[in-house]
């Protein structure tokens, strides 16, 4: 399906990923999160704890805790590296991404039907001149997306399961969260929620 621009630097391709390779990507999910569980982030200071559980693949990992937000190799529970990104997602970011390097980090957020992400910015990466690809499974996620100054006017689009959604330019540094979630709006995942992958660049790139 062609892509929408959805405004400055935000492009959206519903339907990205077809039924088939939906299946096959929660199947890769599945086994990575076998060997890199789902954790509880919590805010830094206060250990608040978030409501979305989260995991990652790929070379580094975002993780949050009491000592703050930072990407790192290792699994912040087990220790153990992250799993490898799946060949499908590193043809995504090839195929919509428009960036010469391939992503470094995959975070993996699962959202339980009353799950929520508040409105933040994502500036824990040193690199903001790539963009962030996003991709949905599952339920159909209301999003929320405003300028690069908190209390802006916002946007409001529908995320579906196997749509793509790609932020670069002057939305990079945009304001966006997780309204709500529409439980029982797809039959990808056994239990109702949805899954988004956040495909990222963390360093500059050297060469
Ligand atoms: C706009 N995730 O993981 S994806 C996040 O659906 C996050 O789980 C949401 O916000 C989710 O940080 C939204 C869309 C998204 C992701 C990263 C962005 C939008 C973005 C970074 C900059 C601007
Ligand atoms: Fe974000």
């Amino acid at each position: 399906m062609a892509p929408l621009a959805v405004a400055p630097g935000v492009t959206h391709w519903p339907g990205y990923l077809d039924a088939a390779e939906q299946v096959s990507l929660v199947d890769e999910l599945r086994e990575i999160a076998r060997q890199a569980p789902f954790f509880t982030p919590r805010m830094p200071k206060t250990g608040k704890p978030f409501s979305v559980k989260m995991t990652n693949c790929g070379a580094l990992g975002w993780v949050s805790d009491e000592s703050g937000y930072r990407y790192q190799p290792d699994h912040p529970e087990t220790g153990a590296p992250w799993p490898a990104m799946p060949a499908r997602l590193l043809r995504a970011w090839e195929e919509l991404a428009a960036y010469p390097h391939p992503p470094q980090a995959c975070l993996i957020n699962f959202y339980e039907p009353t799950a929520r992400m508040g409105l933040h910015q994502d500036r824990d990466e040193q690199d903001f001149s790539a963009p962030v690809l996003s991709l949905s499974l599952g339920d159909t996620a209301v999003f929320r997306i405003g300028g690069t100054v908190r209390g802006g006017r916002t946007i409001s689009l529908k995320l579906a399961s196997g749509d793509a959604l790609a932020f670069g330019g002057e939305a990079r540094l945009a304001y966006h969260g997780i309204d709500r979630i529409l439980a029982g709006s797809s039959s990808l995942l056994p239990q109702a929620g949805r899954i988004n992958l956040t495909l990222r660049r963390v360093t500059k790139p050297s060469g």
